[in-house]
């Protein structure tokens, strides 16, 4: 019948929902107890992946397993995670070389190549992540990809002044010729959606995976408007990826 049928789907929905959150959680979680020691200075992620390991950090601290430890977030959301932990915060301008950065990511290609961005915080998170000496990405094995640029938005910040313009440049990347390439700004509740920076967001959608990442680079932030873009290139050092077979860690 039907309200036994509806039962039915919201069990199973509610267990992907639940299975996809331990996933997160353990990577989370691994991240922290493997690349976390006390004294270090550590860049904290943002997203629901982050999320985990701002937790477990968060819980190592009130309960003395780590000392010493000073946290740079990503994000006013992140911030906000960490002081309700009494996770102890500086800034790069007071502390510009980190130990160790935790963050989750949108794609991961086999040479850890990263779209990242699409929670909005692509520009702290790459002016933190580049003065990391370990950058460790935490995600579920959904995230690994062949090519980056095709489960989703690759998100540009640009500045808010005269953004279609810049969003016309966008599209107009040599790089890009023959991925199909569109554009959308993105809003939230109808409105543009702002950044913790004050700027908008263009989000580019791609066809066909992007053929030339580090042409595509240097020609995305070559383009006078855009801020910051979502590719993070050579940067990740492990990736840390949890799918139903378990954990591993990709170098
Ligand atoms: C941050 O959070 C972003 O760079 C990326 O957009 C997002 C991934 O979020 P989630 O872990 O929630 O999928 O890491």
């Amino acid at each position: 019948s039907q309200p036994q049928e509806n039962d039915a789907i919201a069990r199973k929905l509610h267990m992907q929902v639940t299975s996809t959150d331990e996933l997160k959680k353990a990577v989370g979680y691994k991240a922290v107890d493997d690349h976390i020691q006390s004294g270090m200075v550590v860049g904290l992620g943002t997203g629901s992946t982050a999320y985990y390991a701002v937790e477990r950090l968060g819980q190592k601290i009130k309960n003395g397993q780590v000392v010493d430890i000073v946290a740079i977030p990503t994000s006013t959301k992140t911030e906000q995670q960490a002081k309700s932990w009494g996770i102890p915060l500086v800034t790069l301008d007071t502390h510009p070389a980190l130990d160790v950065a935790i963050d989750g990511a949108d794609e991961v290609d086999s040479q850890l190549n990263l779209v990242k961005g699409r929670g909005g915080a692509l520009l702290r998170e790459k002016m933190v992540e580049v003065e990391a000496r370990k950058l460790v990405i935490i995600v579920d094995e959904s995230k690994l990809v062949s090519g980056l640029g095709i489960t989703g938005a690759m998100p540009v910040e640009v500045t808010p002044f005269c953004w279609k313009r810049t969003m016309r440049r966008l599209l107009d990347i040599e790089a890009f010729q023959g991925c199909q390439v569109s554009a959308k700004i993105r809003q939230e509740n109808d409105q543009i959606y702002i950044t913790d920076n004050h700027n908008y967001i263009v989000d580019l959608f791609f066809q066909k995976p992007i053929p030339d990442l580090m042409l595509a680079a240097r020609q995305l932030i070559d383009i006078v408007g855009v801020v910051e873009h979502g590719l993070f290139l050579n940067m990740a050092d492990i990736c840390i990826v949890s799918g139903k077979d378990g954990i591993r860690v990709i170098e």
